[in-house]
């Protein structure tokens, strides 16, 4: 496997890190203990821990007023895969990418598949993408994609999204996200129904074309760019859309596409309660869709959902929801807010695994609702950090990535090696 940060130094860092880990790993597993719980059992669940890195998101992201590139970007999918690797490499939790077609379409697939190999990276769900033109298309989406008017407009969007699983099941993917920003900006603009009748009708010819061990994930999101009425706003029309194509159809929640104050893990909830919940993009935000690095807002909102994901998995043991970062980074190293986030949703992961659920059911049972409240803040409040650590080093990755990462000058290598090319990036507004 091809390590692109030096393993001997990755080493040194553990080395120099490793005894005051020890110590806080010590004092918290005393803690635990006094609680009836083992820190063993909860560094297994860090260990498994894994979320997907959109391909996009090693770029540096932007506004809808403007991009500010930082040095030594990626430039196209093979360099997006090398950063990818050292994300991986460092925090042992991100071991797949999520593809973007086509800002990431590979020429030879064979070839990317080889090099994600030598990364000891594989691929997750392949994204579509009909919320923009691109180069050489003979129909415009401008009014929509799946839902436009023009038979032909839905005919290209169809086939765009067919391509996108023929792509995929090279690359060992096993399912497509769909998100597309179709709506209205005026009152009138749309039929309501009429809109939504004609996305079922598209939906229905890319889900006629999964493989039989692939899923399809409808991603909802409240608005933008549609600003008066947007076709697939909610996980309502989402749950009932996935409905009626059958089995392989799920709904994706992406935490960034509802309502302020929206309960979410509500949400969470009744998907999963009617075997809907397909996934997630992680994310974080205070107004709208705004991609803000993963825990940065509400970290007690991303743990009320591992503790919804906790109730779903006792209840069924199969159940294994996909897991994405989605996320823009505008202002830092994206691979620094990628590792970031990626141990902010597992230590969501961990915090849920420590909620004292008999003790939660009996409060919920005698209806005491500040004992009941207090058992998950008991748990959200316990700084899991040294076990999310300890599954990190006992993974072959760095106590502290970040400074890690820092030390190595990987960044500065890239600035030299990857001078910065007109229009190659294929990260923007997310
Ligand atoms: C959208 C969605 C979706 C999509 C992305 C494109 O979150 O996941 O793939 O932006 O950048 O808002
Ligand atoms: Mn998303
Ligand atoms: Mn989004």
């Amino acid at each position: 496997m091809t390590t692109t940060i030096d393993t001997a130094r990755v080493q040194e860092h553990n080395a120099r890190a490793q005894e005051t880990l020890q110590a806080d790993f010590d004092a918290l597993a005393g803690v635990l203990a006094r609680r009836g719980q083992d820190i063993e059992q909860l560094v297994r669940v860090a260990q498994q821990f894994a979320v997907a890195i959109p391909s996009w998101g090693v770029g540096t992201g932007g506004t809808r007023f403007a991009r500010f590139p930082g040095k030594g970007e990626p430039r196209d999918v093979f360099e997006k895969m090398r950063d990818c690797g050292v994300i991986h490499q460092l925090t042992r939790a991100t071991p797949t990418v999520s593809l973007h077609f086509p800002w990431d379409l590979p020429q030879d697939p064979q070839a990317l598949k080889d090099v994600a190999d030598s990364y000891g990276l594989g691929f997750d769900l392949v994204n579509s993408n009909t919320f923009q033109d691109q180069a050489g298309q003979a129909e415009t989406y401008k009014f929509g994609s799946l839902t436009a008017t023009d038979p032909k407009v839905r005919a290209q969007a169809v086939q765009h999204n067919i391509d996108c699983i023929e792509v995929g099941k090279t690359l060992g993917s096993k399912g497509l996200t769909v998100w597309v920003g179709d709506g209205a900006n005026f009152p009138g603009q749309h039929n309501l129904r009429g809109a939504l009748e004609r996305y079922i009708e598209s939906a229905k010819q890319i889900y006629a074309a999964l493989p039989d061990d692939w899923q399809m994930y409808i991603e909802h999101k409240l608005f933008e760019p549609a600003f008066y009425c947007t076709t697939i706003a909610d996980w309502g029309t989402s749950f009932a859309v996935a409905q009626l194509l059958g089995p392989k159809a799920k709904c994706l929640v992406d935490l960034g596409h509802h309502a302020p104050n929206t309960n979410i893990e509500m949400i969470v909830a009744r998907l999963a309660q009617f075997g809907k919940l397909g996934g997630f993009h992680f994310n974080d935000s205070k107004y709208g869709d705004d991609d803000l690095d993963s825990g940065s807002i509400n970290p007690f909102q991303l743990f009320l959902v591992f503790n919804e994901l906790v109730d779903a998995g006792e209840r069924d043991p199969g159940f294994r929801p996909a897991f994405m970062l989605d996320q823009s980074h505008n202002v830092t190293d994206p691979i620094e807010s990628l590792m970031q986030s990626a141990v902010e949703v597992q230590r969501a992961a961990v915090q849920a695994a420590l909620v004292d659920r008999a003790a939660l059911s009996a409060y919920q049972q005698s209806n005491d609702a500040l004992q009941a409240a207090q058992t998950l803040k008991a748990a959200f409040r316990t700084d899991v950090s040294p076990i999310l650590a300890m599954a990190r080093l006992r993974n072959g990755g760095a106590i502290d990535p970040v400074a890690c990462y820092r030390a190595s000058g990987y960044r500065a290598r890239c600035a030299e090696e990857r001078p910065a090319k007109a229009g190659t990036s294929g990260s923007g507004i997310v």
